[in-house]
């Protein structure tokens, strides 16, 4: 792991917050980008590189919620992107869908990591239903911009936040429960890379299993040997914050972390329960690592790719992806305003940290 390249990138506001609290919760080890069109909030990003797209276009005041302004913007700083991006092995793009930033510049900046060689995985919320229609629109649009654009899509679906919470939770709280289910799975995904183990999962094996692969699931369970076996596979089976199942998927990695104590037995009900739950299981990777924990304790972590999608339209994701102009979505929105005038401190929003590579 320590020669692969990976880059995180926080796409608009939603996509920035998590990068400045994966950055606060001392995740160093990955070279962290946060993109937006709007400079002010990216002048409160903390200790990571960041990236103002589109100062000519936007003025750096943001894409007033206009996802073709922030495609726009993003092609506009397109030959800046290829420089950060140049030469990574994995570029993990974050954003919550449904704005204009987040929406217009993450299909357009997978894709461009895609043409330069990159792994490309997108973790993005949909919005909670309560935002309205028009930026479900957008989302769903840009869902299937996404699919084409990268290898791999984790959808979280903030709505899925509410049903977890009985409680009468702030609209902050929410936003701050989605920027942590974010941050999770940007966890799980690089940890499932990074740790080695006595049956080990390495780059090559997630690139195997990631290239080209539409609509991801993923999910986590952590159980002690107090609890049986099938506890850890039936919560491995949900996820609450994503709406749709993994049994059509192609490819599973599971990845557990556990004790020396962990038997042979054991990876043998978990491996066998969750194949049964999948319509054809072709190819199932197994990772272990069994000195992750002292004693007593199982962790596992599902990756499940090549899921059947909604989107008939789309039949081979990634694949013949190149982006043109042909393959942008259009956008319509009736108030759209596009200011021209040049950002003339632009240069200072251009800082990447020391080491960035
Ligand atoms: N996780 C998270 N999601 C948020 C937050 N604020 C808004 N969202 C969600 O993300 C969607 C996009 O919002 P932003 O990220 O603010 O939008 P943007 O990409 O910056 O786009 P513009 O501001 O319109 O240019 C919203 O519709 C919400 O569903 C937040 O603080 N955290
Ligand atoms: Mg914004």
């Amino acid at each position: 792991m320590s020669n692969i390249k990976v880059t995180i990138v926080g796409v608009g506001g939603a996509g920035c917050n998590t990068i400045s609290r994966l950055k606060s919760k001392k995740f160093t080890k990955y070279n962290m980008l946060a993109v937006n069109t709007d400079t002010q909030m990216l002048e409160t990003v903390k200790s990571s590189g960041v990236f103002a797209i589109g100062p000519i276009l936007t003025n750096g005041f943001g894409s007033g919620g206009n996802p073709r302004i922030g495609r726009e913007a993003a092609k506009e700083s397109l030959d800046q992107l290829s420089t950060i991006l140049e030469g990574q092995d994995l570029v993990i793009l974050t954003t919550g869908l449904g704005g204009g930033t987040g929406t217009g510049a993450t299909p357009v900046i997978a894709s461009l990591a895609k043409k330069l060689g990159a792994l490309v995985i997108v973790v993005a919320t949909q919005p909670f239903g309560f935002e309205g229609n028009l930026r479900k629109q957008y989302s769903d649009r840009a869902v299937k911009s996404i699919l084409r654009a990268s290898d791999s899509f984790i959808e979280i679906n903030n709505d899925g936040l509410l049903s977890m919470n009985n409680d009468d939770k702030s609209l902050d709280d929410s936003f701050k429960q989605a920027d942590i289910a974010l941050i999770n799975i940007v966890e799980e995904i690089t940890s499932v890379i990074a740790d080695s183990g006595l049956i080990n999962i390495d780059f090559a094996d997630v690139k195997n299993m990631l290239t080209k692969s539409g609509k991801t699931f993923i999910s986590k369970s952590k159980i002690d040997k107090n609890q049986k076996i099938d506890d850890i596979c039936l919560n491995l089976k949900r996820n609450l914050l994503i709406n749709y199942s993994f049994k059509s998927a192609k490819k599973v990695l599971l990845s557990i972390k556990s004790s020396p104590d962990f038997s042979l037995n054991e990876l043998n009900l978990i491996a066998t329960k969750i194949s049964s739950f999948l319509d054809q299981p072709q190819n199932i990777l197994i990772g272990v690592n069994n000195t992750y924990h002292k004693k007593n304790i199982i962790e596992a972590t599902l990756i499940a790719s090549d899921l059947k999608f909604t989107f008939n339209e789309i039949e081979t994701p990634a694949k013949s992806f190149i982006f043109t102009e042909n393959n942008d979505e259009t956008y319509h929105s009736k108030n759209e305003s596009v200011k021209m005038s040049p950002l003339l401190n632009f240069k200072k929003l251009i800082k990447l940290p020391i080491g960035f590579n």
